[in-house]
C-alpha cells in the first residue's frame, strides 16, 4: 500500500482529487491530506474530513519518514531541500512550466501574452522548476479575464491528474527538465500591479489587459485612489464576446 500525502491549501482543486481517487483505482492506496493553518475550515469542508494543520519546515523529517509520496496541491509552503531529497514530492501547479513560474501564473500570462497551462512536475530546491511529467497548455482569450483564465487551468490540472496520478503514485512516469530556465513572478510582483495610478499613460490595449488580468470574482484588486475623498476605490471589468460570433 502506497502512503501518500497530500499538502494543499486549494479547497476546489482537493476536492476534485478526492472524487478522481474514490475509485477502485486508487482502493489499495492511502492518502492523507494537511495544509496550512489558516486553510483548515475550508480544506476540512472541501475533502469532507478534518484536515491536520502542517508545518512543513518543521514536520518533514516526520513526513519523509511515513509517507513514501508527497503531492503539493497548490500548498502555499515552500518544501526544504532536505525533504525534497528525502522523500519523492511531486507538484501540481497553475501555469505552464518555464513561463511565469510562481505567483497567479494566468494573471501574468494575460499581461506578457506567455503561454499558460498546468503543470505537474518533481519538486527540486527552486520554484515550480523540477523535471516535468505532464503539461496541457490552455488558451488565453481576448474576453478572458483572470477567473476565466484560471477555471480553465484549473480543469487542465484535474485532466493531468486523471491521467497521470497512477503512474505518479507507482514510479513509473518520465520526466524531463524545461528547455529553459523561464521567468518567475513573486507576490510582490502581483501586489504591485493592484494599484493603479491614475496618470499613468498607456494605450487602451494595455490598460484592458490590465485591468482583465486583475478581475477574478469574488476578490477586489486592482485599486486607485480619489484624489478628492482620499478613498481606495476598486475596479474591476466585464469582457463580454459577441454571442451572435460577429
Ligand atoms: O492555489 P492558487 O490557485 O495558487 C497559488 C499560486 O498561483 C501558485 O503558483 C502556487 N503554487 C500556489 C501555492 O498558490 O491560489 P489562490 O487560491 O490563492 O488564488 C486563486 C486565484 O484567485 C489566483 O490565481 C488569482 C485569484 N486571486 C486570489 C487572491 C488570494 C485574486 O485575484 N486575488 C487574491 O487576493
Amino acid at each position: 500500500m502506497a502512503k501518500i500525502l497530500i499538502v494543499s491549501d486549494n479547497p476546489q482543486l482537493s476536492s476534485a482529487f478526492v472524487s478522481l481517487t474514490n475509485t477502485s483505482t486508487y482502493r489499495d492506496d492511502y492518502f492523507e491530506f494537511r495544509c496550512s493553518l489558516n486553510s483548515v475550515t475550508a480544506m476540512s469542508k472541501a475533502v469532507d474530513k478534518p484536515v491536520k494543520p502542517v508545518n512543513i519546515k518543521l514536520e518533514y523529517p516526520e513526513i519523509c519518514e511515513n509517507f513514501d509520496l508527497v503531492i503539493s496541491l497548490h500548498c502555499k509552503q515552500l518544501f526544504p531541500e532536505e525533504m525534497v531529497q528525502n522523500v519523492r514530492c511531486i507538484n501540481v501547479h497553475p501555469g505552464l512550466n518555464p513561463f511565469n513560474r510562481g505567483w497567479f501564473p494566468q494573471v501574468f500570462s494575460i499581461l506578457n501574452g506567455l503561454p499558460l497551462g498546468a503543470t505537474i512536475h518533481e519538486i527540486d530546491e527552486h520554484l515550480d522548476h523540477g523535471n516535468i511529467i505532464a503539461q496541457e497548455q490552455v488558451e488565453v482569450l481576448a474576453w478572458d479575464t483572470s477567473k476565466t483564465a484560471y477555471d480553465r487551468v484549473l480543469a487542465a490540472e484535474v485532466r493531468l491528474l486523471q491521467q497521470h496520478l497512477r503512474s505518479i503514485i507507482d514510479g513509473n512516469f518520465v520526466s524531463h527538465p524545461a528547455e529553459q530556465e523561464g521567468n518567475v513572478n513573486l507576490k510582490k510582483d502581483y501586489n504591485a500591479l493592484c494599484e493603479i495610478d491614475l496618470s499613468e499613460k498607456l494605450t487602451f490595449s494595455d490598460a484592458i489587459d490590465r485591468l482583465r488580468a486583475l478581475t477574478h470574482t469574488p476578490y477586489q484588486n486592482a485599486f486607485f485612489i480619489d484624489p478628492k475623498t482620499g478613498k481606495k476605490i476598486f475596479v474591476s471589468v466585464t469582457l463580454n464576446a459577441d454571442p451572435t460570433g460577429q
